[in-house]
């Protein structure tokens, strides 16, 4: 493949050149792996910056309805926009691939829009990797939003949050009991928390839904990234398409706000350096796993439960063995 062509038509827009790319960054064959560390170091450059959008919710919340009225509107304001999903289940991202493709059938007829599934990579650490390096090539593309998917499992929040600009958490109308069921830590990722189905006999629910939720983001800390009056809830219809031209108003009030106050840039440097340490670990991990490496572990695990080494020195040996 040649790289310095690729990297052009990726520079130029072409969708075609950008969905090749992910697919070589997407691959573990090491030649592969070689060639998109060159394509991602010379992209790099480009210095282009898209407004990066997480969103998270759980299954059945509406984020494929979102995302489809959500883009369409933004790409009726001249704008482009890219989705990429990260699903650390492989089982069901098999599933919302099929999914998502009739669930967003126009935005995925739209020439100003990319759309690219979950791979199916079981391990976060993979997906973690290959969704940075999505990332930054649909950034390196020109899209002017890009938007990240995440269904609501756990650890993905975190890496959806750490690639995000922004963090959207979608929600459903919900009694008061289903209030204590978001986690904490989730509420404490949220810029906007949106409320979504706010329509035909949920409107109510989703209203008193939304104040409750409006009600929690005041118990929480406040943020040095946030303005006054952030993070905020609303109430949307992905279906009806209301409510979603002001969630982008308060998107852009946000984003606007932590660009000219710093905020923006000291978040990117924050998160340069999250995926710095993530790839040492990374790293650090893949030398566990080599043959070698197991079979010395399976032997030193003996010893220890026999009592022959101790934890402690057990663990020396085999780091020293690896070389750290
Ligand atoms: N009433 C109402 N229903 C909605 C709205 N948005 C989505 N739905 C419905 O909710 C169901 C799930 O919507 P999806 O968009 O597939 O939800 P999702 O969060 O992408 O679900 P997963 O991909 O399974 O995680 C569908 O039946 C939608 O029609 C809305 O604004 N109002
Ligand atoms: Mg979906």
């Amino acid at each position: 493949m040649d790289i310095a062509e690729l990297s052009d038509s990726i520079l130029k827009a072409d969708r075609r050149a950008l969905a090749r790319a992910i697919t070589l960054v997407e691959s573990a064959r090491a030649d592969h792996r070689e060639q998109a560390d060159a394509l991602l170091s010379r992209l790099a450059q480009s210095g282009r910056q898209s407004l990066r959008i997480g969103l998270s919710g759980t299954p059945g919340v509406g984020k494929s309805t979102f995302i489809e009225s959500f883009g369409m509107m933004l790409i009726a304001q001249g704008l482009r926009v890219a989705v990429l999903a990260v699903d650390p289940s492989s089982a069901r991202s098999g599933g919302s691939i099929l999914g998502d493709k009739t669930r967003m059938e126009r935005l995925s007829r739209e020439r100003s829009a990319f759309i690219r599934p979950s791979p199916s990579q079981s391990h976060l650490g993979g997906v973690a990797r290959r969704t940075r390096d999505a990332v930054a090539l649909c950034e390196a593309a020109g899209f002017d939003v890009v938007l990240i998917e995440t269904v609501g499992v756990g650890q993905s929040e975190t890496v959806v949050s750490e690639l995000s600009d922004l963090f959207l958490l979608l929600l459903a109308p919900a009694g008061g009991d289903e209030l204590q069921g978001v986690k904490r830590g989730i509420m404490e990722m949220a810029d906007i928390i949106l409320v979504n189905k706010a329509d035909g006999d949920l409107k109510a629910t989703a209203t008193r839904t939304c104040a409750d939720y409006a009600g929690a983001l005041r118990l929480l800390r406040k943020r040095p990234q946030d303005p006054e009056g952030f993070p905020k809830a609303l109430t949307v219809s992905a279906i009806e398409e209301s409510g979603l031209a002001q969630a982008w108003a308060e998107m852009q009030a946000l984003a606007d706000w932590r660009r000219d106050g710093g905020a923006w840039e000291k978040n990117r440097a924050a998160q340069a350096q999250y995926w710095f340490a993530e790839e040492v670990r990374q790293a650090l991990l893949a030398r566990l796993s080599t043959p070698w490496a197991k079979a010395r572990m399976a032997e030193l695990s003996a010893a220890v439960a026999e009592g022959r080494e101790t934890p402690r020195d057990a663990a020396r040996d085999l780091l020293a063995g690896l070389g750290v």
